[in-house]
C-alpha cells in the first residue's frame, strides 16, 4: 500500500496527454510528471535515509514543488509542507519540532534556512526556485528515472501539517497514507469527477485545500491541471473557458465577482465550483448563483481531518451550510456532557472515520485531550443541523457551522491563533498587555486586529509597532489594525471579554 500507488491508478493510459499546463505556458505531461517524481524519489533514496524521515518543505509554487510531494510519498518518507510567509523564528519553531532529514527552500533563503535547518540536527538542504532551478533539480537530474514505489502500512506516516495552537506552540498533524487516500477516493466520487475534467488549480500548495483536495483529486482522476502560482482574478478568467473544476476560499470567490470580466460565458465549461477553509458569507453565495447561474459547492474539514462534511454534487446546496456528512465520516453535535444535541440546537461539532489523523507529533498527551474517551475528534468548531444559521435555510440533516470555540481568526483562509500574536506584541516594550481579535473584513473574510495597553507611563507607536512584528511573523498574521486603549474590558473573572471588543470595532 502507497498512496502514491492510488494515485498512480488513476493516471491516464496515453502517457503524452497533459497532466500540468503552467501561467507561462510549458506543458508537463504524465511522462513527464513520472519521471522526474522518480528521479527525485532516487534522489532521496541515495541520502539513505531511516525509516519515517520528514522532508521538510518551503518553497515557491510549481510544477516541480508537486513532484517532490509525490516523491516523498513514493519513497516512502514523510512530506511537511511550510508556507512560503514563515519567517526565521516560526521556520526555527517547525525544524527543531520536526528534525527534518532533508529540507529544502527557496535559493533566496538558502543562507538563513540553511543555518537554522543544520542547527535543528537536518545533514541535508536542497534548494528548489519557481523557473525549475536550484541544487534539488540538479542533483535529481542524473538520477535514474524509474523507481519502484516504497510499500508503507496503511498508519505510516505520509504527511505532518502545523496548525497553530490556540495554546503554545504549533502542533503537527500526523496524517497517514490511509487518511489521505481513503478522502481522495471518496471525494472523487462525491464530487463527480469526470473523464476530461480540467482543474484550475491557484491555491496555495503548503495546506491541505491546494494539496489534499485540489492536487490529490486532479490526480487520482487522471485529469489535467491549469496550475498558477497564486491568486490572479485576471488569469483565472482568462483559464476558466478551459477548465471544468476550480476550488478556493471564499476570498476567491468575492474577487472574481468583483471583477467586471467575470460572467456567464466566462464560465461555460465549468461544471464545480468549490469553497472551503473558512465560512462562505450566504451573501456570496447567492449573488455567485445569480451571476453565474450555479451555486458554489462549500465544504467543511480541517487539517487534523481531511474533509468532513460536503454539500452534494447533484442536490441541493444550501448557502450558509457546509452539507451532509461525507461517506464514511461520521459526524454528532454534542452538548457539554458529549451528549448529541437535537436539532437546531448549537453545540460542538465532534468527528470520527478513516480520514481523522493519527495524532499530533510527539505530543501524546495535547492528542489525547483532543478525542473523547469514545474515540471522537473534537473539532472546536460550533454547530447545529438544519435551522436558519448563517442567513439560510438548511434541512435538519445539513450542518451549519455557527461559531468556533477555539480563540481563531481565518483570514483569507489562512489560520491566526491570537495567543501568538498576543505574545510576539506583550514582549514588546512599553506593552502592558494586549487582545487579538477578528474583525470582518470584505476580502478577506476575518482581519486580525490588535487592542494593546501601554504600560504606564509609557508612549507607544501603533505604526512602528506593526513594522516590527513584520520582521517577525508571516505577514498574514499582521494585525491590518491595531488600537492603544486605556484599558481591556473583563468580565467578574477577570478575564478579557473579546465579544465587547469584537463589537466595539466591527463597524
Ligand atoms: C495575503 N495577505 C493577507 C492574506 N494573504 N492578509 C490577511 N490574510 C490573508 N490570507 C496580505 C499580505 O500580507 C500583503 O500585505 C497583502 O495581503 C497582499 O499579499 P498577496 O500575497 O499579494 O496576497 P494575495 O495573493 O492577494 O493572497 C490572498 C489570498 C491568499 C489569495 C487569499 O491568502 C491565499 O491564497 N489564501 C488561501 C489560503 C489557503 O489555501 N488555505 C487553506 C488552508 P502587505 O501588503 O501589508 O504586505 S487548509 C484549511 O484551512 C482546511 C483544511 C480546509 O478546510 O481547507
Ligand atoms: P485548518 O486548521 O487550517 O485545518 O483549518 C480548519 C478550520 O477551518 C476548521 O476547524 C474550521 O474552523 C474552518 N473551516 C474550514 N472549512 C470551513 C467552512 N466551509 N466553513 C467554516 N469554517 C471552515
Amino acid at each position: 500500500m502507497n498512496l502514491y500507488s492510488l494515485l498512480e491508478k488513476g493516471f491516464p493510459k496515453d502517457k503524452q496527454a497533459c497532466a500540468l499546463e503552467t501561467h507561462d505556458g510549458l506543458y508537463y505531461s504524465w511522462s513527464d510528471l513520472e519521471r522526474a517524481t522518480a528521479k527525485m524519489a532516487n534522489l532521496l533514496k541515495s541520502l539513505k535515509l531511516p525509516a519515517g524521515s520528514r522532508i521538510a518543505v518551503q518553497v515557491e509554487k510549481s510544477p516541480e514543488a508537486l513532484f517532490l510531494y509525490l516523491a516523498t510519498i513514493k519513497a516512502g518518507y514523510v512530506y511537511l509542507p511550510l508556507n512560503t510567509a514563515y519567517q526565521a523564528a516560526e521556520i526555527q519553531y517547525f525544524l527543531e519540532n520536526s528534525e527534518p532529514a532533508v529540507v529544502v527552500c527557496s535559493s533566496k533563503n538558502f543562507s538563513w534556512v540553511s543555518k537554522v535547518a543544520f542547527k535543528a540536527g537536518t545533514k541535508h538542504v536542497f534548494t528548489l526556485d519557481e523557473d525549475r532551478k536550484g541544487t534539488l533539480l540538479e542533483r535529481a537530474g542524473s538520477q535514474g528515472d524509474k523507481f519502484k514505489t516504497v510499500a508503507v502500512k496503511d498508519d505510516d506516516l505520509a504527511a505532518i501539517l502545523y496548525t497553530s495552537g490556540t495554546t503554545g506552540r504549533s502542533k503537527g498533524a500526523m496524517l497517514t497514507h490511509k487518511n489521505l487516500g481513503s478522502n481522495a477516493q471518496v471525494l472523487q466520487k462525491f464530487w463527480g469527477w469526470k473523464k476530461g475534467d480540467v482543474l484550475l488549480h491557484a491555491l496555495p500548495i503548503f495546506h491541505v485545500h491546494g494539496l489534499f483536495v485540489a492536487a490529490h483529486g486532479a490526480l487520482i482522476n487522471g485529469s489535467k491541471m491549469i496550475w498558477l502560482p497564486r491568486l490572479d482574478t485576471a488569469q483565472l478568467i482568462h483559464h476558466m473557458p478551459n477548465s471544468t473544476v476550480m476550488m478556493g476560499v471564499p476570498t476567491f470567490y468575492v474577487r472574481l465577482l468583483a471583477d467586471q470580466g467575470f460572467n456567464k460565458a466566462v464560465t461555460r465549461n465549468m461544471r464545480l465550483f468549490v469553497s472551503g477553509s473558512a465560512p462562505l458569507l450566504t451573501e456570496t453565495f447567492n449573488t455567485f448563483k445569480e451571476v453565474i447561474g450555479q451555486p458554489i459547492l462549500e465544504r467543511y474539514g480541517m487539517s487534523e481531518t481531511v474533509m468532513l462534511v460536503s454539500n452534494p454534487y447533484k442536490g441541493n446546496r444550501v448557502g450558509g451550510s457546509v452539507g451532509l456528512p461525507l461517506p464514511g465520516v461520521k459526524v454528532r453535535v454534542v452538548d457539554e456532557n458529549n451528549k448529541p444535541c437535537g436539532v437546531d440546537a448549537i453545540g460542538s461539532i465532534q468527528v470520527k472515520g478513516p480520514n481523522i489523523f493519527k495524532g499530533y507529533w510527539r505530543m501524546p498527551e495535547k492528542t489525547a485531550e483532543e478525542f473523547t474517551k469514545d474515540g471522537w475528534f473534537k473539532t472546536g468548531d460550533v454547530g447545529r443541523w438544519g435551522g436558519v444559521a448563517n442567513g439560510g435555510n438548511a434541512p435538519k440533516d445539513y450542518l451549519c457551522i455557527v461559531g468556533r470555540s477555539k480563540d481563531l481568526i481565518i483570514s483569507g483562509g489562512y489560520n491566526v491563533y491570537p495567543k501568538e500574536i498576543e505574545s510576539f506584541i506583550d514582549d514588546m516594550d512599553g506593552v502592558d498587555e494586549s487582545a487579538v481579535i477578528g474583525i470582518p473584513h470584505p476580502d478577506f473574510g476575518e482581519a486580525v486586529m490588535a487592542v494593546v495597553v501601554p504600560k504606564a507611563g509609557a508612549k507607544l507607536d501603533a505604526q512602528a509597532m506593526i513594522a516590527a512584528l513584520k520582521t517577525q511573523i508571516a505577514n498574514f498574521k499582521i494585525p491590518k489594525r491595531l488600537e492603544i486603549v486605556a484599558d481591556l474590558p473583563r468580565n467578574a473573572m477577570g478575564k478579557v471579554q473579546k465579544n465587547i471588543l469584537r463589537q466595539q470595532y466591527t463597524n
